[in-house]
């Protein structure tokens, strides 16, 4: 069966899921697009056979040529469309964030819950990269012992003005946020931020580079670097210490070049292509596991966890001191 998907949002990352579900994947086919920018819709629907554009989110949602919903319009809009799908109840993808409150993310959970189904995953890309695949597995396995502290670092080269502080937490950290819980299985209790010196490539309104440090209930430290105006490229570290060892996510493969008495390897400049491999597997995995009913991937819990987190990083960048991570009980129906 191929499964009938409409896309809200035909901007960046969604012209990038639609050319995948079009053009990458199998078992699925884009049949439905809205975006307040209809104009740019219709022209990404001219590349698409047999698409149709809706006047809006809501209408597409609502009709029944449309079997699965892609969310990937502004972080804001984002609640109000994952909600109609579940009161649909179609299987919905949803970029993060989930929802931009804690909020709107727990009436998500809570209208999941009422409709009896699993029908909503949170596009946190990274629990299905090769490189933290293979580390969490290194942990599981139990090659390194107990984890007792991670470093990570993302860093990218360069922020348009519009990029402002808040975004380091919201847009740019909370994948760390969502992967890092995943890759040890322990859930946060507090944040703490701690800004070094700016550097002169950032603006008024962008603390950067940022240093945001967590604690888990097992007790494991974790300090993550976000630096958004690095310069020399788009990096993503991660090295988790354990009682017996150390485990590092590997690198991007790259050609290991000698040349003038130098060794040297290209480091990505652009997210899209660093991760353009689990974008894949993940979009691939969603649409098998919308078929079977089922959600595989970062759930509306994991979308609500990530955002109660979010929150409180921001409330200890804005106040400073250490911020309590307090969550509802998570329910049984995501166990
Ligand atoms: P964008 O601004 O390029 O595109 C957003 C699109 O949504 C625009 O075309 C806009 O017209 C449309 N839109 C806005 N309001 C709408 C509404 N009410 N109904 C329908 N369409 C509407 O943004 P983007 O960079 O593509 O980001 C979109 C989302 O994807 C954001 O939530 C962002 O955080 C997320 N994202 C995730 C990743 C990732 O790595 N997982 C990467 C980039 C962006
Ligand atoms: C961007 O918003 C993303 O979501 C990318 O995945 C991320 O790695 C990048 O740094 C963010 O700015």
């Amino acid at each position: 069966m191929t499964l009938n998907v409409g896309v809200i949002g035909v901007g960046m990352i969604g012209r990038e899921h639609i050319n995948r579900l079009a053009n990458t994947l199998v078992g699925a086919r884009v049949v439905a697009l809205a975006d307040v920018d209809a104009k740019q819709a219709e022209a990404v629907a001219a590349g698409l056979p047999g698409a149709k554009v809706y006047p809006d989110g809501e209408a597409l949602i609502a009709s029944p040529d449309v079997q699965a919903v892609v969310v990937t319009s502004w972080g804001p809009t984002h609640a109000a469309y994952v909600l109609a799908a579940i009161r649909a109840m179609k299987p919905v993808f949803c970029e993060k964030p989930l929802a931009t409150t804690a909020e709107a993310c727990l009436s998500i959970v809570e209208a999941e819950i009422a409709s009896g189904r699993h029908l909503v995953q949170v596009g946190f890309q990274r629990r299905y990269d090769k490189g933290y695949r293979a580390l969490k597995k290194a942990i599981d396995d139990g090659a390194i012992g107990a984890p007792l502290m991670i470093h990570c670092a993302h860093r990218n080269p360069a922020v348009p003005e519009a990029y402002v502080s808040d975004m380091a937490i919201v847009d740019t950290f909370i994948h760390e946020i969502d992967a890092l819980r995943w890759l040890i299985g322990d859930d946060y209790v507090s944040a703490q931020v701690l800004k070094p010196r700016n550097t002169k490539h950032t603006h008024a309104r962008l603390d950067d580079p940022i240093i945001v440090l967590l604690a888990t209930k097992n007790g494991v430290r974790i300090d993550g670097e976000v630096f958004v105006n690095c310069r020399y490229g788009y990096d993503i570290r991660c090295e988790v210490v354990g009682e017996e060892g150390v485990a590092s996510l590997p690198e991007p493969e790259s050609v290991v070049l000698r040349k003038e008495a130098k060794l040297s390897t290209t480091i990505m400049q652009d997210w899209k292509l660093r991760f353009i491999d689990s974008y894949d597997v993940e979009l691939q995995d969603w649409i098998e596991a919308a078929k079977a009913g089922k959600v595989n991937g970062p759930n509306a819990w994991d979308g609500y966890f990530a955002a109660v987190t979010a929150d409180a990083c921001l409330e200890a960048m804005h106040h400073g001191g250490v911020a309590e991570i307090k969550t509802a009980t998570r329910p049984k129906f995501y166990d």
